[in-house]
């Protein structure tokens, strides 16, 4: 017969159950009810450390419950979903954004208070989660927040590393240094949920014998655990909670008790290092590619546990496989996941047996890709005798797929051998290698790009061969996004609350409808708004100079504008350029009369960011800013017009402390270099201006704020080309063609901020060859900042600018982006969490 569901009482188990904590009481009854049990703490007896602990697990419990539900109502009501593949979640702090999402940020901050703590505090005791290395893990922890705001069922999957990206030291000589970042080392970690029933066997290298009918076992090799760990991703004012699963990599079995017994102790663990090493670390590197077989080891590993996991949820509803692109999207997050089309052929040719054309059209009915840059050193390849040795499956697939993808091509281009070579999923070479955005485009239903001109010069370059034999239709654009939970309402809460009194509407409706700020643009012209907006922005940056001054000791002027640039150091982002443009006004100010420096407007200039460990000229950047910095602070004829700062191990939190600060921020790369860039959309979203180059997103933003409300400068993308060309066959030397910038350059290699030599290897990518057109774009970018100088003159004026520029951001909420890509790509619908 039929059990009978609840068991016992049911009267009882209603009383018993637990719903979300919203009064006061039940808050701080919860938190010291964990103080007592979960932290096993005397009540009386606690710290901001465990006193935030405590919080945090009350937080959770309620996460739990919202996770819950939505898990069991996704389940029941079997919609497609959408599975985000990335290798990188850069997700920074939970605590306060749950509490925000949750609704429930002031009932804990006085449940807190009348426990005798202050919530500010708390706040800073938990460790940033930093699984990423900079933009494009930041965006899918953007995008798993739109999701789950948007009530749309998506998962992120990713790997659970120990040591996340690395903390960064600067050294007194102005040196780089990494120390690893042991983020999971105070203990549990209240944000996830460890699922030790969830687990799936994942195979290296061994044996791959074809058998009939396209077939093959693959046997033999090494075979680890993956083990499932859940992160709870909150929506904005919504019950739907969704799931990050993170693979953590187990060794099968514990360890070999044969050469345990025998005394091989060594031997005994050693299948247990190497499989714990595949998620013990993030790779610090980006747009850079490294061919170290722990990196693919990595990919496969991930991507292999994220199929088996998505297959065996599909199962489950019990469809035909014919069915699977109707239940299923999985998103490519760049082509670190691209195993994933060749696995998901393994899975349905070899063990559902399904034939090769069936489940070809399976596969690139579900798989989409996004691509995050075009610089060539970043187009991920591996060679093929590295993956014949690893994944001796998969390479036989690949070269399946890459045969009969060929003969296609050949039969519509017949007899262009150059055209089939540059498009073969195989570069021939010593070693040979596979092309992994090749591979990821074919496989794909839909490739895109992430901003409107990279996404055209994806077409028009990396995959031009593409475009003219697949169409135009399948290639398109989706300009990214940035969630304004964190990066306003959190980061800025003074401002969030003065835009929900100026709207009238509860805050949550223009949190998730962003183009609302549309409505804020009338109150540029009334001057009590003005000064309220002015206001922030003031205490803004006295919250940010009190950041520095307990962090680093230092004073900060207040009265300056602050002028930002923040992102990982690379040549292309030009961090160089800056630092170039500081010395030039430094010397500047220098010459100056008393009188004529009494005019100049202060300004504090910020930098932070990290350089990939091996980057030798980025590392070089940091320390001439580092020790210009210093040469300039100390400087009394100057230091009260011109301060320079480097703040060390830049992180999603130090970003939420200095984005609502600026006044400007810079996005000044080479044009056609940058993607997107997102910091440039969280720095206008919070009224700072924008300084840039005609690149990436900045071009959508000013179509969108307007261009008088932004400061362009530089070189357009087509003529990029040519002018590297005449930088290699037609060289100008730099005092002819940039006198300003020679003069520069002469007083570092002269020894102003130390020895010169040493930044003789930066200096001379600029003297020879100059790739990144320091020397084509530093007058107009020296014009742009005197055009900044005299729009700040204007303070009102200026203050418009700022309104107007965070009124016009809408566009660039990522709950758009997301929306566009559950419609255009995925075809997912939202689901409310009843
Ligand atoms: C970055 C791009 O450089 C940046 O422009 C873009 O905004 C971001 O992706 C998100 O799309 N790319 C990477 C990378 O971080 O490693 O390729």
């Amino acid at each position: 017969g039929k059990e009978k569901w609840p068991r016992g009482d049911e009267s009882v188990w209603k009383e018993a159950l637990r719903s979300v904590n919203t009064d006061v009481p039940s808050i701080t009854k919860s938190i010291v009810n964990h103080v007592q049990t979960s932290l096993a703490r005397q009540a009386y007896n606690l710290d901001d450390l465990g006193a935030y602990q405590a919080a945090a697990l009350s937080v959770r419990d309620d996460l739990i419950l919202n996770w819950n539900d939505t898990q069991i109502h996704y389940t029941q009501k079997t919609p497609k979903r959408a599975y985000y593949l990335s290798l990188e979640f850069l997700m920074g702090r939970t605590f306060d954004n749950a509490l925000l999402n949750l609704g429930l940020k002031d009932q804990y901050r006085e449940g807190i208070t009348k426990l005798g703590f202050n919530m500010e505090d708390l706040l800073e005791q938990e460790r940033d989660a930093a699984l990423g290395n900079g933009g494009l893990g930041r965006l899918a922890a953007c995008y798993l927040d739109s999701s789950a705001s948007q009530e749309l069922p998506v998962w992120g999957y990713g790997l659970r590393y120990q040591y996340g990206i690395f903390q960064q030291l600067i050294s007194p000589e102005g040196q780089q240094l990494e120390q690893p970042d042991p983020w999971l080392a105070g203990g549990e970690n209240p944000w996830e949920l460890p699922r030790l029933d969830v687990t799936y066997e994942v195979r290296f290298y061994g044996t791959a014998d074809r058998l009939p009918g396209g077939r093959a076992l693959w046997h033999g090799g090494q075979e680890v655990l993956a083990v499932a760990y859940d992160v709870m991703v909150p929506g904005c004012y919504t019950k739907n909670t969704n799931n990050l699963r993170l693979w953590e990599s187990k060794p099968k079995r514990g360890f070999d008790l044969n050469s345990f017994n025998a005394g091989d102790y060594e031997h005994a663990v050693e299948s247990s290092n190497s499989a714990a090493a595949i998620t013990s670390v993030l790779y610090p590197n980006d747009h850079t590619t490294f061919g170290k077989e722990l990196r693919l080891k990595q990919q496969y590993f991930w991507t292999a546990a994220s199929l088996a996991d998505i297959v065996r949820r599909f199962k489950n509803i019990a469809k035909p496989f014919s069915e699977f692109p109707d239940y299923v999207a999985i998103q490519l997050n760049d082509t670190h996941p691209t195993l994933a089309i060749p696995e998901l052929m393994r899975i349905l040719v070899d063990e559902e047996e399904i034939p090769w054309g069936k489940a070809w059209d399976i596969v690139t009915n579900t798989v989409f890709y996004t691509n995050h840059t075009v610089l060539p050193e970043a187009l991920e390849k591996w060679p093929v005798p590295l993956m014949e040795h690893l994944l001796p499956r998969h390479m036989q697939i690949i070269y399946d797929i890459n045969l009969s993808f060929l003969q296609a091509v050949e039969k519509k281009f017949p007899g262009d051998r150059d055209r089939l070579a540059r498009m073969s999923l195989i570069e021939e070479g010593f070693p040979k290698q596979v092309r992994m955005a090749h591979l990821a485009c074919i496989g794909s239903r839909k490739v895109n790009g992430v901003a409107e001109l990279h996404s055209e010069l994806v077409r028009t370059t990396i995959l031009k061969d593409f475009v003219e034999f697949e169409g135009l239709s399948k290639f398109s654009n989706v300009t990214n996004g940035i969630t304004p939970r964190r990066w306003l309402d959190q980061c800025n809460p003074e401002l969030s609350a003065l835009i929900t009194k100026t709207l009238e509407v509860d805050k949550s409706v223009w949190l998730k409808d962003l183009e609302r700020l549309k409505e804020l643009l009338p109150y540029a012209e009334d001057a009590a708004f003005r000064k309220e907006w002015a206001a922030i922005k003031q205490r803004n940056k006295e919250r940010l100079a009190h950041h520095v001054e307990t962090t680093l000791g230092l004073t900060v002027n207040t009265n300056a504008m602050f002028d930002v640039q923040i992102k990982r150091l690379h040549e292309y982002k030009r961090q160089t350029l800056n630092i170039l443009g500081v010395i030039h006004r430094y010397l500047g100010l220098k010459q100056m009369s008393a009188a004529e420096r009494k005019k100049v407007n202060p300004r504090v200039v910020f930098f932070a960011g990290k350089a990939a460990p091996g980057y030798y000229i980025a590392k070089l950047t940091i320390r001439l800013i580092v020790n210009a910095a210093r040469v300039i602070n100390a400087d009394p004829d100057t230091r009260d017009l011109l301060t320079v700062y480097f703040l060390p191990d830049y992180s999603v939190s130090l970003a939420e402390v200095l984005i609502p600060s600026s006044d400007i921020s810079q996005h000044i790369s080479t044009a056609g270099t940058e993607a997107s860039g997102t910091s440039n959309m969280k720095f206008c979203l919070n009224g700072g201006l924008l300084v840039g180059t005609v690149d990436g997103a900045n071009i959508e933003i000013a179509e969108a704020v307007g261009e008088n409300n932004v400061f362009f400068f530089g070189h357009l993308t087509p003529a990029v080309e040519d002018l590297r060309y005449q930088h290699m066959y037609r060289p100008v030397p730099v005092e002819e063609k940039c006198p300003a910038l020679a003069n520069v350059l002469d007083k570092i290699s002269s020894g102003m901020f130390g020895d010169g030599e040493v930044y003789e290897p930066l200096l001379n990518t600029i003297r020879q060859g100059d790739f990144y057109l320091l020397t084509d774009d530093f007058d107009s970018y020296i014009g742009a900042l005197d055009m900044v100088d005299k729009a700040y003159l204007d303070k009102e004026e200026w203050i418009k600018k700022s309104i107007r520029t965070t009124a016009n951001m809408g566009k660039f909420s990522s709950d758009r982006a997301i929306l566009e890509y559950a419609e255009s790509f995925w075809s997912i619908e939202p689901i409310k969490v009843p």
